[in-house]
């Protein structure tokens, strides 16, 4: 598993592919079996994109692992045994690796190295691309793969003054940061810091946990697999493998059809305690459609949970601070936990209310929060992303005419289908916004659709000789109004999270994920196919 980091100068590609994640692996795969000359460039030093950079205590996928794999290979589905219903970061990244290594994949991937420009050259129909190693390559084709949450959100600027550690959870050292009986504080109280508090608890000698918004959390139900339960999934796999495809967010489940408002008390009651049951997202986007459109049943459903998180915490006044109230359940993302809420009856464990008084920062012995400082050896940071615009507006993006989509995205979100922006020939988003793999889906299964859809796109430019593709500033408006009357009939754009950008300031607001459903987004994608890119620009 060595990983070669040669960089190749000045060469010119068929395709030059960011990222080597789900994403970028397959996409390497599929244009190289296409037989085009590719290179995936990726700042890490080895395969697995999230699971190589999370790698914080506690890490896990909340995809059941029977969904969250790759379809390609039969092979590979046959020999790949996962271990639980919910894989561990280890787990998960030892499974990219394998592919990487199967597919032989690797050789043509340069490692720790980032792009730091992309320009379009309309002459040559070409991308010109830079990178941090000295990089100057050309491309027809640019592929970002750079993940959706992987820009991360690194709040204070006064990290210096601080004499302990300071880790954010996507930068975690690969040697591990050792926490055994120190006094650590944790930033953030999202799917990620979630699971790190809930994982590191019992071993760190203090916790404050610095909370500004209190989430929903569904406890996860996980097991560990053995050969009998795995080979009752791989017996699924054609039928899962299908279906995916076209459920609301690309589980094996889909939004029930019943209608919440037509049952009874009781009935809703059991209902609820039935997905509840499920430990896993079902609970949410498997469960009743009308949690994201009805307020009444949001309202509800929210109560329902709210009273469930009330039932863990042994201190009352305590509980109540670890409510939401601000928002509904399921209007921002919901994270799955494994003793989270236990957590708080420990007596080492303190939270720490930063809502009305802020932290105002590092102090040399630790944090502070109005007048009040928390000494503290180990800070983490579980602050989130700048998401699915973040990886790619970093890149410093300059397409037809010299225009920049750090600009364009600075003013306004915009792309067709999350996988293409006007104005910018060539260049393919996977996992771009305002398509539903800005995490309103089950990532593996939005992440291989698009990948076969620009792979689809690349082919039909080739067989047709044309050297250009981007779709219209008309089939683009299109697009974002379908995308925006969407989100609006939901409730989710009445919440502030990284959903909706609210949790970078300035940044335009709009949805960042189509809420329309997995299925319906792939009839989209596929129509574009079929129609033989009506209202797109081929060159
Ligand atoms: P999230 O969900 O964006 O959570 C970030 C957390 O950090 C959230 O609780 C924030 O509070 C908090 N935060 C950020 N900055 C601060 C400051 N300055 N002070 C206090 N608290 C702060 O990121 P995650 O990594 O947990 O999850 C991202 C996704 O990864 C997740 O949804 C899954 O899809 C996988 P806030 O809510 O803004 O008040």
């Amino acid at each position: 598993m060595s990983n070669i980091t040669e960089t190749r100068q000045g060469a010119d590609y068929d395709a030059i592919v960011v990222g080597a994640g789900i994403a970028g692996l397959y996409q390497l795969y599929r244009l190289r079996e296409m037989g085009l000359k590719v290179l995936a460039l990726d700042a890490a030093s080895a395969v697995g994109g999230t699971w190589y950079w999370n790698r914080y205590p506690g890490a896990r996928v909340d995809s059941q692992s029977y969904v969250y794999q790759y379809w390609f290979s039969d092979e590979l589905l046959e020999e790949w045994d996962w271990s639980e219903r919910f894989p561990s970061q280890p787990e998960t990244e030892r499974y990219l690796n394998y592919v990487a290594d199967k597919f032989d994949l690797r050789k043509d991937i340069q490692f720790n190295t980032t792009v730091t420009s992309a320009h379009w050259d309309a002459e040559r129909s070409r991308w010109l691309i830079e990178t941090d190693q000295g990089d100057a390559f050309t491309a027809t084709y640019f592929a970002s793969c750079a993940g959706m949450l992987s820009a991360p959100v690194i709040p204070f600027t006064d990290h210096e003054t601080f004499k302990g550690q300071i880790a954010h959870t996507a930068r975690w050292p690969r040697e591990g940061i050792d926490l055994r009986g120190k006094r650590v504080g944790v930033i953030g109280t999202g799917a990620t810091g979630i699971q790190v508090i809930q994982t590191i608890a019992a071993q760190v000698g203090e916790l404050k946990v610095f909370q500004r918004t209190p989430q929903y959390a569904v406890p996860m139900r996980n097991e560990a697999y053995d050969d009998a339960a795995r080979n009752a999934w791989r017996a699924q796999y054609p039928r899962l493998r299908e279906s995916v495809q076209h459920t609301f967010v690309g589980f094996d489940f889909d939004l029930m059809t019943e209608s919440y408002l037509d049952l009874s008390p009781q009935e809703r009651l059991a209902a609820l305690e039935k997905l509840w049951a499920d430990g896993s997202l079902s609970f949410w986007v498997g469960g009743f459609a009308e949690l994201l459109d009805n307020e009444t049943v949001n309202a509800e459903i929210s109560e329902f949970t709210r009273a469930k998180i009330r039932a863990r915490i042994k201190d009352p006044v305590l509980a109540e601070k670890l409510v939401p109230k601000s928002f509904g359940f399921g209007t921002a993302r919901v994270p799955l936990e494994s003793g989270y809420y236990d957590v708080y009856n420990r007596d080492n464990v303190e939270l720490v209310d930063v809502s009305e008084t802020p932290i105002a920062g590092f102090t040399e012995n630790g944090l502070l929060v109005g007048e009040q400082e928390y000494p503290l050896d180990v800070v983490i940071l579980a602050t989130g992303f700048d998401a699915g615009t973040g990886a790619l507006s970093r890149m410093d993006i300059h397409g037809r005419d010299g225009r920049s989509l750090t600009e364009l995205w600075s003013k306004d979100i915009r792309s067709t289908l999350g996988l293409q922006v006007h104005g910018f020939p060539n260049l393919f988003t996977v996992a771009g916004p305002l398509a539903p793999s800005t995490a309103f889906c089950n990532m593996a299964t939005c992440l291989q659709q698009q990948v076969d859809w620009v792979t689809d796109c690349i082919a039909y430019l080739r067989e047709q000789g044309r050297n250009s593709i981007e779709p219209s500033s008309e089939k683009e408006a299109w697009w974002v109004q379908h995308h925006d009357e969407t989100a609006n009939e939901t409730l989710l754009m009445t919440t502030n999270s990284w959903y909706t950008g609210a949790n970078i300031e300035g940044k335009p607001r709009r949805l960042l994920s189509y809420i329309g459903g997995v299925g319906k987004y792939r009839e989209f994608c596929d129509e574009a196919k079929t129609s033989h890119y009506e209202g797109y620009i081929v060159a």
